[in-house]
């Protein structure tokens, strides 16, 4: 029997094509955010769901949802997924690792040079009209090449800002990670391991890459900004929640760092009202993997993973599946 799917947002159209061959397909063309309530609803009789990095999926919707089998979700991080809770209901989840590493890293970059060389409020002041003449310290930031780049958070995205720093700026990189990387891959980037208190201290720019979790959650606060030099930049790329945003705006403002890179923030889309009003921060809206072949390269990962794991006529494995011990529970 055709197995049937829901594209919770609008994606690629020929990604639903693609789709649509193999499975009945509802999908959200018109890209509403739907209500739990409204995804709940939506889900009924439907085998799986392509999902981004925002609808919440946990024991409760499972439950509500008897007949899905599937999870796959276009995003790399998956914090929104309780994909325990999805093993023990038997329900496959898929995340969409590696196509997003180089294009997220060069954001994390872009992001890092932007908030050093002061762009957005150098920016902003010439629209305003306020650029009068030259002055020797006009909107003087601070350097990128030969500083310190402190990354907390070594996986793909991590090592490959490293790459970057290391390679293209000749920047001494240091690191902190749950578990160091092996000798000869640390070797290749010419990354030190280090504790997080030491990155705080050493780092002249610091790179935020770590997954949201219970243990990540700010895990950049009021004491660690403490630490670090107040000519330091801070870049965060990896989930809202890591670092404490209120905290982050008082250390802005009151010159206890000197500039950060935002693309994610607590409780996105909103952002905290203070740090609207910092001006030595550089505010983007979630867009780190945000190329067109990147997203494209996303959406079709999700894709491929539901295909592999709801027509049996595609032959193969799921590229990317995070809990093979969930095909076994359905059996
Ligand atoms: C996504 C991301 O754009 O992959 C991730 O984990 O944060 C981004 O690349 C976003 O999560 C989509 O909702």
């Amino acid at each position: 029997m055709t197995a049937s799917i829901l594209v919770c947002r609008r994606i690629f159209p020929d990604v639903v094509a693609r789709l649509r061959d193999r499975f009945e397909v509802e999908a959200n063309d018109a890209d509403d955010v739907w209500s739990r309530d409204e995804l709940i609803r939506r889900l009924q009789g439907k085998d799986g769901v392509f999902v981004t990095g925002t609808q919440a999926i946990d024991a409760a919707l499972l439950d509500a949802c008897p007949k899905l089998r599937a999870v796959c979700s276009l995003a790399v991080g998956y914090n929104n997924i309780d994909v325990a809770a999805c093993t023990a209901h038997g329900v496959a989840v898929t995340n969409a690792p590696g196509v997003l590493t180089e294009t997220t890293a060069d954001f994390g970059f872009t992001l890092l040079m932007a908030a050093a060389r002061r762009v957005s409020e150098s920016e902003a002041f010439l629209r305003r009209g306020e650029w009068t003449k030259w002055s020797v310290d006009l909107f003087a930031g601070s350097d990128v090449h030969g500083a310190t780049l402190g990354i907390l958070g070594m996986g793909r995205i991590g090592q490959a800002i490293a790459r970057r720093g290391a390679h293209g700026f000749a920047m001494p990189v240091i690191y902190h990670n749950r578990t160091p990387l092996p000798a000869d891959v640390a070797a290749a980037i010419g990354a030190r391991y280090v504790s997080r208190e030491a990155l705080l201290r050493e780092a002249d720019h610091v790179v935020v890459v770590v997954p949201y979790s219970a243990e990540s959650h700010h895990l950049v606060g009021a004491a660690e900004l403490a630490l670090m030099k107040p000519t330091a930049t801070l870049v965060n790329i990896a989930r809202g929640g890591v670092v404490d945003d209120a905290a982050l705006a008082a250390a802005l403002r009151e010159g206890r760092i000197a500039a950060a890179g935002l693309d994610v923030f607590e409780g996105e889309p909103a952002v905290h009202p203070d740090l609207l009003a910092c001006r030595n921060v550089v505010l983007t809206p979630h867009i780190a993997s945000a190329s067109v072949p990147t997203r494209r390269a996303m959406a079709s990962l999700a894709a491929e993973n539901l295909i592999c794991l709801l027509d049996p006529a595609a032959g193969r494995l799921a590229p990317t599946l995070l809990n093979p011990e969930a095909l076994t529970r359905r059996l």
